[in-house]
């Protein structure tokens, strides 16, 4: 816990309580590190939800990320295996057969949370102050919107919700959808027009906070454990980038909604309205964004639209450089 106490100085008022909700996933994996590393940011659950790979695959992935960084009394726990109404769809050609292809995946030594993970993030937001708790889901939205349904009182209980997902006349997964809307559009459009404050992190940021060679550069220079596993995930990352979607170098999604919750001017946000389309034929999935201002009076919805890259992977490389080598002492 060194590095809580290193921060205290360096970080004003207290940290924002967030609920990870992911599907490791090689980006979800620097959205744990960044959560769990980043002074500004107290992690209360990690939830897990179907999406890059199955259930059973991606929650394994979460508790290796958990046993590679060493973080402990963090619930984690499983939720969806299918979407809503959908089939599952999953990303090998990105993530590859296991969801984090690249490093070598240890047997993890930590014991899932017993209960469903739309219980947990229900119990969390309950059993904290009203207003106190930022639901951050970097997968599809499947568990966000059952525990909506299941308990309706979290919608005006949470914070806000700041999701990795969506875009503005931007897709990934069709023209114009991107995958975590997409897999399961259904439970996006629960949870965008639940009433609650819904910050929609999508490709306009995500596609610019590349992992370049310097950024690849520094943090291998951070020389521990979790930031050598963070670089054979973007060696993977980069590979698969490449090949599926013909990038240079790869986007590195999830970790910018935790930077926005750190640092909203880090990742800068529009207030406009979003719904998420439905029923399309050609455009399934989309989340169609108005743009046209004023944004109406009780928006409450907003789009990010900016990324300071420089300032982002600052934040990412002090949090590994906070979390150290775990079991050093
Ligand atoms: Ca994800």
């Amino acid at each position: 816990m060194l590095h809580r106490e290193v921060s205290a100085g360096a970080c004003p008022g207290a940290p924002e309580k967030i609920i990870l909700d992911c599907d490791p996933g090689h980006d979800d994996a620097v959205a744990i590190l960044l959560a769990h590393g980043s002074p500004a940011i107290e992690l209360l659950a990690v939830t897990t939800v179907v999406g890059n790979q199955t259930l059973e695959k991606v929650t394994r992935n979460a508790l290796v990320v958990a046993h590679v960084a060493g973080i402990t009394g963090v619930p984690f726990a499983a939720g969806a295996d299918r979407p809503l109404l959908r089939e599952v769809q999953t990303a090998p050609d990105i993530h590859g057969e296991t969801g984090m292809d690249g490093p070598e995946l240890l047997e993890p030594d930590l014991a899932l949370d017993p209960r469903h993970a739309v219980d947990v993030i229900i119990d969390t937001v309950m059993t904290h102050e009203p207003g106190t708790v930022t639901l951050v889901p970097t997968g599809g939205l499947t568990n966000i919107a059952l525990a909506a349904r299941k308990e309706p009182r979290i919608v005006e209980r949470v914070k806000r919700v700041v999701l990795m997902g969506g875009g503005v006349a931007v897709g990934n997964w069709s023209p114009v959808a991107e995958f975590n809307i997409v897999i399961d559009p259904e439970a996006a459009a629960i949870v965008f027009s639940a009433g609650w404050d819904v910050t929609m992190v999508g490709l306009d940021v995500t596609h610019q906070a590349l992992a370049t060679p310097d950024v690849v550069a520094r943090i291998a220079e951070v020389g521990t454990g979790p930031a050598r596993f963070v670089g054979e995930l973007f060696e993977h990352f980069a590979r698969a980038y490449r090949d599926a979607q013909g990038f240079e170098h790869p986007p590195v999604h999830d970790p910018c909604a935790v930077a926005h919750v750190i640092d909203p001017t880090v990742v800068r946000a529009v207030r406009m309205p979003i719904v998420v389309e439905t029923t399309g034929t050609h455009t399934l999935g989309m989340t169609v964004a108005d743009r046209r201002a004023p944004a109406p009076t009780g928006c409450r919805t907003s789009a990010a639209m900016e990324l300071d890259r420089e300032r982002f992977w600052d934040l990412v490389v002090d949090a590994l450089a906070r979390i150290g080598e775990p079991g050093a002492g």
